[in-house]
């Protein structure tokens, strides 16, 4: 039975107000309709974020500690709905069920570690250099903030911005992808039966340009948080630049794995099946790339891809599937066009490469998982982030020429480096230009209590989760208090 979902504005759940809708479908069967969404614009934003501002004022006044309760019920409640909602992602959006629990439980644990940081928000006191005087900053709410989130982590990448916008003391209006909107309902629903303030998290179902977009250019939004596609991120990105809006954009990746010949061959490719097809490769964080040294080249090349010829596809639901589909129309056609340019480019197509229609999968997106041999750095498909089940190897002399080949990108997220050698693996941990690196193990797999982001065209302005580097520093500002009590007039600088 299709669900009939709603905005949720103010506290009341409401359809949008010209009426239409658009469908959610189980991509792993197209023919099952999941729910009727409300199709939005800019009038439903308008009242998204006057109810988000109206709330401002007493939320932002309420006690760290006592926002933080609330979040810390809600994370008591994702636990309680995680095999729910963890089905209900899987059937949404079409990764295998066991994955889609992690994404759940990513949930999890960024709300109980933002409820934490309720009593945490710390700022700095230091000494002042004149006597009878101190010195510290604060960190403070900023105001209304715009949150659009991707479909790959439905419930995942929702958490890591609406917990801390939360918990620092700002209102939300949350846009959510239109390819995942009923997980993202039944995820409010939770914020909401936690026990927040009506207007405190605000959701607005619609496309990026109907809904999003207006969202973003709304005057009484103050800060914007993006994770999609480069094209639209750099958008907003300017929109906020000339609006003065506080802006964080979290986009593509073309993340490598660098295996040495000295590597331990069958951990180097349990890695690289997990990283190139896990979640249908549809993850920021995906191996796209698999950079093999040359003594090992061969050897790695024959059993990855008996390997990935064996992994099995289907519905997620099914305890046996290791790869799910592709999540619309739209990114199943450009996949496979992304193959045929590869082909075109000269890259040899050593596996896959076609659509997946046997058996139950006839009615689904499905893609086989797909490699490349004899890839140039150049070639689009060496370049371009693909977002689906394909990967490109390339054969590599030594370290010096693997890190050379995983930095001549744009893009600078995830790196990975399987060796034995503590010395090589130190210079990939050093050289390696992304926010991530990991030692003998995959690109994927970032855990909330550190913060989550990329380098060059990867992300732009804080970073995600936790962490000293992390999220609160999109969603605080600071303020610098000095307070004199010496009663005179004391010259700072200048008294020395
Ligand atoms: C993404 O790829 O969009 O490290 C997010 C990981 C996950 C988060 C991925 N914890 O792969």
């Amino acid at each position: 039975m299709a669900e009939k979902i709603r905005n949720f504005i103010g506290g009341k759940w409401v359809d949008s107000v010209r009426g239409l809708t658009f469908e959610s479908r189980n991509p792993a069967d197209t023919c099952e309709l999941l729910g009727l969404i409300p199709d939005s614009d800019a009038v439903d934003v308008d009242k998204a974020v006057t109810a988000a501002r109206a709330a401002f004022p007493a939320w932002r006044d309420t006690p760290a500690p006592k926002r933080g309760e609330i979040l810390y019920r809600a994370a008591e409640l994702l636990v309680k709905r995680k095999d729910t909602l963890g089905e209900l992602v899987c059937r949404e959006m079409g990764k295998i069920l066991s994955e889609s629990m992690g994404d759940v439980q990513e949930a999890i644990d960024m709300t109980y570690y933002m409820a934490g940081e309720g009593r945490r928000l710390s700022g700095e006191t230091v000494p002042s250099e004149l006597p009878y005087k101190d010195a510290k900053s604060v960190r403070l709410p900023i105001g209304v903030f715009a949150l659009i989130t991707p479909w790959n982590f439905p419930t995942a990448i929702p958490s890591w911005k609406i917990t801390p916008a939360l918990i620092a003391g700002n209102t939300v209006v949350f846009k959510p992808a239109e390819e995942t909107p009923i997980a993202a309902t039944h995820l409010v629903e939770i914020f909401d039966e936690a026990g927040l303030p009506p207007g405190v998290l605000n959701l607005v179902h619609g496309y990026g340009e109907t809904a999003g977009e207006p969202l973003v250019r709304h005057p009484d939004v103050d800060g914007v948080s993006f994770t999609g596609s480069n094209e639209v991120g750099e958008r907003l990105a300017g929109i906020c630049g000339s609006t003065h809006k506080d802006f964080m954009m979290e986009t593509g990746g073309k993340n490598p794995i660098i295996v040495m010949d000295d590597a331990d061959l069958d951990l180097a490719i349990e890695g690289a099946l997990w990283g190139g097809f896990g979640t249908t490769g549809q993850r920021c964080t995906a191996s796209s790339r698999l950079i093999i040294q040359e003594g090992i080249f061969d050897q790695f090349l024959k059993t990855f891809t008996v390997r990935a010829s064996q992994l099995r596809i289907g519905n997620g639901l099914d305890p046996e599937t290791e790869i799910g589909p592709v999540i619309s129309d739209i990114q199943y056609q450009k996949i496979l066009k992304y193959i045929e340019t590869g082909k075109g480019e000269g890259a040899t197509l050593i596996l896959g490469g076609r659509a997946y229609e046997k058996g139950d999968c006839a009615n689904g997106l499905f893609i086989e998982p797909t490699m490349f041999v004899d890839v140039r750095p150049k070639m689009r498909i060496a370049q371009e982030e693909i977002f689906g089940p394909v990967v490109s190897l390339f054969r590599v002399r030594d370290l010096t020429e693997a890190i050379e080949v995983a930095n001549d990108v744009t893009f600078g997220l995830s790196a990975a480096i399987y060796s034995k050698d503590v010395n090589k693996t130190a210079i990939a941990e050093r050289d390696l230009d992304t926010g991530l690196v990991y030692i003998n193990a995959s690109t994927i797999g970032a855990e909330i209590q550190l913060p989550f982001g990329g380098t060059k065209r990867t992300g732009l302005g804080p970073r995600e989760a936790g962490g000293r580097g992390g999220a609160l520093n999109l969603y605080t500002k600071w303020k610098v208090i000095y307070r004199d009590f010496s009663g005179t007039l004391q010259k700072a600088q200048i008294d020395n």
